[in-house]
């Protein structure tokens, strides 16, 4: 293709998100062709300079960049596969949310059509498009990443994370996962808190500087996991970190200790296996998948016998 920093781009999908994009490509100077299903969300950006296609062949035709801003990955195949033979030579770039497996579907799926393949996972909101804080993870094609670079760095900070397309939804996923257990750990609390009268706003005014102040604990744990020895000084227990008791507060008050229970589970099952004086990040080792990559374990082998033992 040639220079996607100074050509056209399509986006199909004009939710919060997919406007945005657009809006953002606009702004910089783009010329923008835009698809809706429901065609009516085109209206403010046609206002604003985009031309608005009323078939999606039309739209994908328009330019040699695609950006699929869609619901989710059925979405994507709904939209595209009626016109995807059509797009033979350009380049298909899917910011929808999709797993890992979907994503690689993808990727294979545009191949076999002659279409090249980056997967986008958006780490922001649309009023973070366009600023510093916005993050944008891809993977897929290094190639395809360089040549579009001059479009995505308009978005958001740019990360390319590998040659697996999986891999960027891999890790928003990962990261997403931490973000809610962190919040259904707060509403929680909320809801405990909230038994005895006090508002979730005050209760939040109280978490939050103490939740802050743990997060340097992410660093410490996560060196214990790479090392793979939950032995080493400094860390605190599993038998120390037992959290029955808030289990049982929490059901005293009559709220339900779903998240707390499920980290109390995880400590038991470690506690089982006889690891009650190691530290805590050996829930870990309960909650992994078999990971090839761990050649560099103390004990000399990569981990994988552990762990049909250890779960
Ligand atoms: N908005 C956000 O903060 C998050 C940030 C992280 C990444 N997500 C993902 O981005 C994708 C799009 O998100 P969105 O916010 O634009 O989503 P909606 O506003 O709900 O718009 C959805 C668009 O998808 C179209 N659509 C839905 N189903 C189909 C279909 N079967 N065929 C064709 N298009 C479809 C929908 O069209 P319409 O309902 O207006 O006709 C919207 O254009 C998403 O993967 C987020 O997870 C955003």
């Amino acid at each position: 293709m040639t220079d996607p920093g100074s050509t056209g781009v399509t986006v199909l999908g004009l939710g919060a998100m997919g406007s945005t994009l657009a809006a953002t490509l606009l702004d910089a100077g783009h010329d923008v062709t835009v698809w809706n299903r429901s065609p009516e969300r085109a209206a403010g950006l046609s206002a604003r300079g985009a031309e608005a296609a009323a078939a999606v062949g039309t739209a994908v035709a328009a330019h040699p960049l695609t950006v699929a801003c869609l619901l989710d990955h059925a979405s994507v195949h709904e939209t595209l596969d009626p016109v995807i033979a059509g797009m033979r030579g350009s380049t298909l770039l899917n910011v929808t949310t999709t797993t890992p497996n979907e994503a690689r579907e993808l990727d294979t799926w545009a191949a076999g059509h002659g279409v090249r393949y980056l997967d986008g996972a958006i780490m922001a909101t649309p009023s973070m498009i366009g600023t510093p804080e916005a993050s944008i993870l891809y993977s897929g094609s290094a190639e395809v990443f360089a040549d579009l670079r001059p479009v995505l760095d308009r978005w958001a900070t740019s990360t390319y994370d590998g040659e697996d397309s999986g891999l960027a939804s891999l890790f928003d996923l990962a990261m997403l996962s931490g973000m809610y257990t962190m919040f259904a750990g707060f509403l929680h609390g909320a809801a405990m808190a909230g038994s005895a009268g006090m508002t979730a706003t005050e209760f939040a005014a109280r978490a939050t500087p103490f939740l802050s102040a743990m997060t340097f604990a992410f660093a410490h744990d996560a060196a214990v996991v790479d090392g793979g020895d939950y032995t080493v000084a400094g860390q605190q227990s599993l038998d120390f970190s037992d959290l029955s008791h808030i289990v049982r507060a929490s059901e005293e008050q009559g709220v339900a200790p779903v998240p707390v229970a499920a980290v109390q589970e995880l400590i038991s099952k470690q506690i089982a296996q006889g690891y009650g004086a190691e530290g805590f990040a050996r829930i870990y080792e309960s909650l992994r998948t078999d990971r090839t990559d761990r050649t560099d374990r103390t004990d000399g082998t990569d981990g994988t016998d552990r762990v049909e033992t250890l779960r």
